[in-house]
């Protein structure tokens, strides 16, 4: 079967559907195929392309493209800052990036040829042009690690297709869904599950462009039937529905969801509970990773747990083990997750090393989640192994790389960044910095904004604490664990 099924004879009734609408730009699945189409002719292969992934309707025509020609797309953060992109587009090397007429692109990208994307273009429905083969790459999404900058995690269409089906099995997801949600364009959650998995349903998808309680509130009112999101923005909804100035129906808009999904990152049992307590309605939680797409779920036919992320999705395995990687006797005690199935991607882009110590001899994938596992299978996520990944408003960041940037400032000497709890992120980015001149330490907002510019804004430290030296031990080791608020 082809990645998107529902785009390949778009004609009649089929065609007419609603395949995806952001605002006043609505297109159907005619209108999307003819659009991607004509662009894809013009693609050069064998790629990759750079996407430069705002959330329009324009992003989505580009990646149909890229998939259509069988050419690999990088969906760029159009956020991302000078030092970060200058690394994503030498890693990737794209050909050419696809952009929208007008759109202004940074200078990292001036030197590459750009293709600018219509979503009016084409007027025919062309012969559906041959399916690449399914281990051929799709797309590379960029992931932070622990330390040095971001890692191209490379996902092939079999991996697309293997999570985007499990998916279907585990919620009875069809093509009468109409999803919402407010995610960037540039992440798995939001890329894959959020619009691949709308256009391999045959289904329609309806994005807010930025998240807001009342665009839930309307378009759930509207004929949606599931919402996607992280963690944050459930807060964000819980509160919300708590706010007597909240928005109008929106306690009926999330009542009457068919499924309210969470994932990226913890849902805070508290928020899960304020939900459930407004509005009848149990958000399920799902739990996935850029490389492995997503590896559990709750059902929709399950009974959702507050505190678990559900069980293994089908075609994946799980196991727990101990770190020296031999699988728990004890299923009940606490273990790193290995997942392995058609779910995985295939690599790291030009990083055979982290690849090969990521994956175990037989292709286990290493998350660096710790969990343990209910007598029925469900999956309760403890922790991380690295204290050096924080998770912010569902994006992962390393710790490393903010500390790099901000060793970049002339008014830091020493860095250290840490993760605390953070009711409305998760968890918080914390800068703690020795400065060059103690009698003149650089405001936290300058911190803040250098740390935007190199990298991104959701990695700048929301909090900076200053000391006059960092705790070191014997080694001259940063001693993380004694740094806390
Ligand atoms: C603020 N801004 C700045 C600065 N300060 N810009 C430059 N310099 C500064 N110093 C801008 C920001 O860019 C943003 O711009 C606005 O101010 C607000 O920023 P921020 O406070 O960071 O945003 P927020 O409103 O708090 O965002 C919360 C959010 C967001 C909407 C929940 O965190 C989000 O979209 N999270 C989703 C992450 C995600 O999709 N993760 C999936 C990866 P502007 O106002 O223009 O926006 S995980 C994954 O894919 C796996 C597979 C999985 O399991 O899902
Ligand atoms: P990323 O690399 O950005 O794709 O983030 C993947 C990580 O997000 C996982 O390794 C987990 O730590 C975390 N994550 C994703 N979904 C969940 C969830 N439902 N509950 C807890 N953590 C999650």
């Amino acid at each position: 079967m082809p990645l998107l099924p529902a785009l390949q004879d778009p004609t009649g009734s089929a065609g007419a559907r609603e395949a995806v609408r952001f605002d006043e730009t609505s297109l159907s699945y005619a209108r999307l195929a003819a659009a991607a189409d004509a662009l894809a002719a013009e693609l050069p292969a064998p790629g990759p392309v750079a996407v430069w992934a705002l959330p329009t309707a324009h992003t989505v025509v580009a990646v149909v493209a890229a998939l259509r020609a069988g050419v690999p797309a990088v969906p760029l953060n159009p956020k991302t800052g000078a030092r970060e992109l200058a690394h994503v587009v030498a890693d990737s090397a794209p050909a050419a990036v696809l952009a929208a007429a007008g759109e202004t692109l940074p200078p990292a990208l001036a030197g590459l040829p750009r293709i600018n994307v219509s979503t009016t273009a084409g007027d025919a429905v062309r012969p559906a042009p041959p399916e690449p083969s399914p281990e051929s790459p799709a797309l590379v999404v960029y992931t932070s690690g622990t330390t040095g900058p971001p890692k191209g995690a490379v996902l092939p269409r079999r991996a697309i297709a293997a999570s985007l089906d499990a998916l279907e099995d585990a919620w009875q997801w069809t093509g009468d869904d109409v999803l919402v949600h407010a995610l960037p364009l540039f992440h798995v959650h939001g890329l894959i599950l959020g619009i691949l998995g709308p256009l391999r349903r045959g289904g329609s998808v309806r994005h807010l462009g930025r998240f807001s309680t009342e665009g839930v509130a309307r378009e759930l009112n509207d004929g949606g039937t599931m919402l996607f999101g992280v963690p944050t923005m459930y807060h964000r909804l819980a509160e919300a529905l708590a706010d007597p100035a909240g928005p109008e129906g929106l306690t009926k808009a999330l009542a009457g969801a068919r499924l309210l999904v969470s994932g990226s990152a913890a849902l805070p049992v508290h928020d899960h509970e304020r939900i459930a307590a407004a509005t009848g309605r149990r958000v399920i939680e799902r739990y996935g990773m850029t490389e492995t797409l997503m590896n559990t779920g709750v059902r929709a036919d399950g009974a959702p747990r507050p505190g678990t992320v559900g069980a293994p999705l089908r075609g994946v395995e799980l196991r727990l083990v101990e770190e020296d990687g031999t699988p728990l006797d004890d299923p009940s005690a606490i273990g790193e997750i290995q997942v392995r199935g058609p779910n995985l991607f295939t690599g790291y882009l030009n990083r055979p090393d982290a690849t090969a110590a990521a994956l175990t001899a037989d292709g286990w994938f290493r998350t660096g989640d710790m969990a343990t596992l209910d007598p029925d299978g469900y999956v309760r996520i403890v922790g991380r192994k690295a204290t050096d990944l924080i998770k912010s408003g569902g994006y992962k960041i390393g710790a490393g790389e903010i500390e790099n940037a901000l060793l970049d400032h002339p008014g830091v000497r020493e860095a250290a960044v840490t993760g605390e709890p953070d009711p409305d992120l998760g968890e918080r980015v914390v800068a703690w910095v020795v400065p060059a001149d103690p009698a003149a330490p650089p405001p936290a907002d300058e911190l803040a904004a250098h740390v935007a510019a190199q990298l991104s804004p959701h990695k700048r430290p929301r909090t900076v604490r200053y000391l006059d030296a960092l705790p070191r031990n014997d080694l001259g080791k940063i001693m993380k664990r004694s740094l806390h608020g």
